[in-house]
């Protein structure tokens, strides 16, 4: 069963977030269904108070935007996706209370020497933590500016004793119907699974991001660490990592299994490669009212271009 595909960029992708109030996305057909079913055993709520909690020491990192003005922290929190929350851009504000971000191990797979088990508190001291204030691109047409924490996600791969036949990894997001109401539902072939080159991961830009605005991951942003791709539409950025496997081809993902013909492996930020069913020229900052250009790679050409040289990016979409 597939009744998900992505939805088309309807009014409340194209309004800002503060304004488009009641209107629903394509999918609240959907969430309305699967509510008369369940209501009340999803938890649905308006969310539950959140603990904030400041890093003691992040030191401004490389690659920053500087120039940029940060998208405000509430629209970065309240409006985005988060599947395994519900199918609305404010299900994961109101729904990811219930992920329980303690105890935390990420286990590593695949074409490595010996399996491995991580703990995010050792994973947060592996190195100085880093401020990357990084432009970022959903395929479905909006764009933030988020300064992220985290650190290079060369730091995991590093640790991990990959063999010499690792050529692209995985990276496994929780998937547990306890916490995640949404996962009982196959829209997506759970877990949500995003994979990357392994030269890409091991890319300087290439962060696993621990928090953003100088604090720990909010849990709607994928706490407590995920994967952070800024020259890539959102989608690659895999939240609330669980497992990390090495594998030696190509894998699937769960974006070009639900539509091999609308998702790519790669899925490069790419103004001039529109998607099966919209444009890519154009992006619209949260918070913001009119729309700009889209830059190749997400403005992050002169750094992974080089990543690329040779193929042809109109096939390797
Ligand atoms: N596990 C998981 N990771 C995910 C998603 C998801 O639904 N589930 N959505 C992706 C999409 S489409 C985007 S645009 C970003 C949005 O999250 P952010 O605003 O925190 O970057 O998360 C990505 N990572
Ligand atoms: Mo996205």
């Amino acid at each position: 069963m597939l009744i998900l595909h992505r939805p088309d960029p309807l009014p409340s992708e194209i309004t800002p977030p503060e304004v488009y109030g009641a209107r629903r996305s394509f999918l609240r057909s959907l969430s309305v269904g699967i509510g008369a079913a369940s209501f009340g055993l999803l938890g649905e709520s308006h969310g539950a108070p959140v603990e904030r909690v400041r890093f003691d020491t992040v030191t401004p990192g490389p690659f920053s935007a500087v120039d940029e003005k940060p998208t405000p922290y509430t629209s970065v929190t309240e409006y985005g996706n988060f599947y395994e929350f519900g199918p609305d851009k404010d299900s994961p504000a109101r729904n990811a209370h219930r992920l329980r971000t303690r105890p935390w191990t990420i286990s590593v797979e695949g074409e490595i020497r010996r399996p491995k088990t991580f703990a995010i508190e050792d994973i947060l001291k592996w190195a100085p933590l880093e401020e990357r204030i990084y432009r970022m691109r959903c395929v479905e047409g909006w764009s933030a500016v988020i300064p992220w924490v985290g650190i290079p996600l060369t730091e995991l791969i590093k640790r991990c004793e990959v063999t010499g036949n690792a050529k692209f990894v995985e990276f496994w997001s929780l998937a547990d119907p306890e916490q995640m109401p949404y996962v009982r539902f196959p829209f997506l072939d759970w877990p949500y699974i995003e994979a990357l080159r392994l030269d890409e991961a091991m890319h300087p830009l290439a962060l696993l991001g621990l928090g953003m605005y100088g604090e720990h991951m909010p849990k709607q942003n994928g706490a407590p660490l995920r994967v952070v791709v800024p020259w890539k539409y959102g989608f690659k950025g895999a939240k609330s990592i669980v497992k990390v496997r090495f594998v030696e081809k190509q894998p699937p993902t769960v974006w070009t299994k639900a539509a091999p013909d609308e998702y790519g492996f790669y899925s490069n930020v790419n103004p001039d490669v529109p998607h099966k069913r919209w444009s890519q020229s154009h992006e619209r900052r949260l918070g913001e009212f009119f729309r700009r250009k889209t830059q190749p790679f997400n403005g992050y050409g002169d750094q992974v271009a080089g990543l690329y040289a040779g193929m042809d990016l109109r096939k390797n979409f």
